[in-house]
């Protein structure tokens, strides 16, 4: 008998824990145990009821999405999943009362699992969720099926579309789970009294036969089409979601079995797409790139209790926002009273813009901003466990503030800096404490953004790189570990990427172009628009620093462009404008026929031909110098896997995730056609576009970036 499933007869109830650590994930074996274990159950005349718990503390998080590699047909996909809807059937057929136990989490197959049983039982901290569409599929073992029977057609297309989990009040408010119980500890006990109970109250209740509200179903699926027709982006990007609302739709026009039959042939559509691939790819890799081969698992981690910022401007607020926000006291510290006051009316700004959308309750609001301590002294630095230093981009004003943090604080505080491309190493030798100096190079704005960029220096301790991962997973953040070369991973790229652009602006394309061609592509902004935002000041200053040391962001022609209309006082929407012009108080950008102006002045000085640029090869010359750039990183050991640069881009850029990152979009073309392509740009633009020796490498050998083990720097 499988280990995965153990059966304990308690009072006459069959007590089966399911124990696939970490997650309990449901795997092919592991459905097999669970059936067998099932049909064991039901054979015995003493069983009365079952109960289904999960070992370690959660349920079940879902069908095992390693697995669906395995799936390379459509037939594939509808051959395993009648295996899942038939080991289903069977737990709702049985004549005696199955209780699910939910602690933890109960996502994807976990609570199709959960609602197959006739009755579901929660410990207060637990969560239940449809998240499938994260990962370009919808679910595939009867939950659009079972789902709007127990909470209706609205609930159960928020669910399936947004793929949020909820937690087990709300659950049961929505009639998903039948029972809370306060103290997870007594959930197995409860689980028991309540399945002898409902063995007592006669035959057992099945998902399967509940009738949906048609009408209000029909209006909930009116409404949920009607916000993504005419929408061929949204449509591109997330094809999971509207068949989840395809499948939902069929459980109230179709019988169970006929619904449960459309189902499975949209999760076959999907579980084989491009799109799937590419967002179960940055499933792992998010997983992988917070792992370090020196740093093993176990290597001592800090607890982080206090914080302090340093620097509350844009950045240093919203950074004490993310402490805030998890619960962290954190400190913010500016120069004077105006400067540190400036940066708590923009926190309280936010804190209400937040609770006005009902994003946040008023109450929450209010214990966030309460965390955070306004200071113009290093007064209570001595009992932080983390400084994150945010203040300007100049190495002697760095230099001088890590001198400082290496006297105020305390020998175990982590010495954190959110510089986006100055070395690390450099400045932090001035708190004389190396090991405990780390990047936290989060993205604007700060409280928001996903990625967290953690830079490991020189001599950065394990102990210091495993806190901070840690800590960026306290934090809600993704984090990756990257090398210390100038711009880490994410800014040095990016180099390459808007390098390219102005370009392309020079040889006739127009900024309105460009970025169309790369927001049709998935980005949220073009990478004129980027820098309208980030400002051209700070694009500016990056280059001056740049200069000073010799270095230029990306070797090669460099557009002058920029610098001209950073003389123009031209720093983007802050000054209303930049690549584009801004109406005042609008962040839409209007196209400019001075941009066209500069671009024919600097391209005859370099001695340019101008033409009509197609919008192929604008996205393919972009995204081909973003992936032989991260070829570079890659071959030096900057960033340790092409998952991580995926990861970054993604979570730190926005590149669309249904393409799975840059370097996985690479790949899904072939390194061969992307080694052709820098080929054919090097003979007909230049030598700066040299293929990076990992591409030609890899493209010789038929082999893609992923498949390229992790090296430390
Ligand atoms: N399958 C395989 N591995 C999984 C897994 C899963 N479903 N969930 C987690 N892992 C691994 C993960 O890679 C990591 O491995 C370890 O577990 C801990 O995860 C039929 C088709 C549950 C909220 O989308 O959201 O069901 O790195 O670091 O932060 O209709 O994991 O240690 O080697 O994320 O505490 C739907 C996915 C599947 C949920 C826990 N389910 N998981 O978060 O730990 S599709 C999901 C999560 C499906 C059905 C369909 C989170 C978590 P390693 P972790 P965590």
């Amino acid at each position: 008998m499988s280990t995965l499933v153990s059966t304990q007869l308690q009072d006459g109830v069959a007590v089966l824990t399911l124990d696939n650590p970490p997650v309990n994930a449901l795997s092919a074996a592991m459905w097999q145990a669970l059936d067998a274990a099932v049909t064991a159950a039901l054979a015995d005349p003493a069983v009365r009821a079952l109960v289904l718990i999960g070992a370690g503390g959660t349920f079940v998080a879902g069908a095992d999405i390693a697995g669906f590699a395995l799936l390379r047909t459509r037939q594939d996909s509808l051959d395993r999943s009648a295996v899942s809807h038939a080991i289903l059937e069977r737990i709702e057929g049985a004549a005696v009362p199955v209780v699910a136990a939910i602690s933890g989490n109960a996502l994807g197959g976990g609570l199709e699992l959960a609602m197959a049983c006739h009755y579901r039982i929660a410990s207060a901290e637990s969560k239940v969720g449809q998240p499938e569409v994260l990962l370009g599929i919808i679910p595939g073992a009867g939950g659009t099926q079972r789902l709007p029977r127990l909470c209706g057609v609205a609930q159960a297309i928020e669910l399936c579309t947004e793929g949020k989990p909820i937690g087990a009040a709300r659950a049961e408010q929505a009639g998903i789970v039948d029972r809370v119980v306060a103290d997870p500890a007594a959930l197995r006990e409860a689980a028991v009294a309540f399945a002898l109970e409902r063995a007592a109250a006669g035959p057992p209740r099945r998902t399967c036969e509940r009738v949906i509200d048609a009408e209000v179903g029909r209006a909930a699926l009116a409404v949920a089409r009607a916000s993504r027709a005419g929408k061929p982006q949204l449509a591109a990007a997330t094809s999971a979601a509207g068949a989840a609302i395809e499948a939902i739709s069929a459980a109230m026009e179709l019988p169970f079995s006929e619904g449960a039959a459309r189902e499975r042939e949209l999760f076959a559509d999907c579980v084989v797409s491009a799109e799937s691939r590419a967002v179960r790819h940055l499933f792992f890799a998010a997983r992988e790139a917070i792992k370090v081969p020196d740093v093993p698992k176990g290597t001592p981690v800090a607890r982080i209790e206090r914080a302090a910022v340093i620097g509350a401007g844009t950045m240093g607020g919203g950074i004490a926002m993310a402490y805030a926000n998890a619960g962290i006291p954190v400190l913010l510290k500016d120069v004077d009273h105006a400067a540190v006051e400036r940066g708590m009316a923009m926190i309280r700004k936010n804190y209400q813009a937040s609770v006005d959308k009902g994003k946040l309750s008023q109450e929450d609001g209010d214990r966030c901003l309460a965390r955070i301590t306004p200071a113009t002294t290093y007064e209570g630095f001595d009992t932080v466990d983390v400084v994150v230093e945010a203040v300007f981009e100049d190495m002697a004003l760095k230099r001088a503030t890590f001198a400082e943090l290496g006297r105020v604080t305390k020998p175990s505080c982590i010495l954190a800096t959110n510089t986006s491309t100055l070395d690390l190493d450099d400045f932090g030798a001035a708190s004389g404490r190396l090991s405990q100096v780390i990047g936290h190079h989060f993205f604007s704005p700060a409280h928001v953004m996903k990625l967290l960029e953690l830079v490991r220096g020189k001599e950065t301790s394990a102990e210091t790189i495993a806190t901070s991962v840690a800590l960026g997973k306290r934090l809600g953040k993704v984090g990756a570990v990257v090398g210390n070369c100038f711009g880490f991973v994410a800014n040095r790229m990016l180099g390459y990427y808007l390098r390219e652009a102005q370009l392309l602006l020079e040889e006739g394309a127009s900024v309105p172009q460009i970025d169309r061609v790369l927001m049709e592509f998935g980005m949220p902004v073009g990478p004129f628009g980027l820098q309208d935002i980030a400002g051209l000041d700070v694009g500016w200053r990056i280059r001056q620093h740049l200069v000073s040391v010799g270095k230029a962001r990306a070797e090669g022609p460099q557009s002058e462009v920029p610098d001209r209309l950073y003389e123009l006082g031209r720093y983007g929407q802050k000054t209303g404008a930049g690549w584009y012009r801004y109406a005042p108080g609008s962040r839409k950008g209007e196209a400019d026929p001075l941009i066209d102006e500069l671009a024919a002045a600097a391209a005859a000085k370099r001695g340019v031909a101008r033409r009509e640029l197609g919008d192929d090869e604008i996205l393919a010359r972009i995204t081909t110098a973003l992936a032989n750039e991260g070829a570079q990183v890659l071959d030096e050991g900057y960033a340790l896997r092409a998952g991580d640069i995926d990861v970054i881009y993604c979570h730190g850029f926005g590149f669309p995730r249904h393409r799975g990152g840059p370097m996985f979009h690479a790949d899904s073309l072939g390194l061969a056609t992307v080694l052709a392509r820098v080929e054919e740009y090097r003979s007909r633009l230049g030598d700066h576009w040299k293929p990076a020796p990992l591409l030609a490498r890899l493209a010789s050998e038929g082999r893609g970036f992923h498949d390229v083990p992790p090296r430390v720097a």
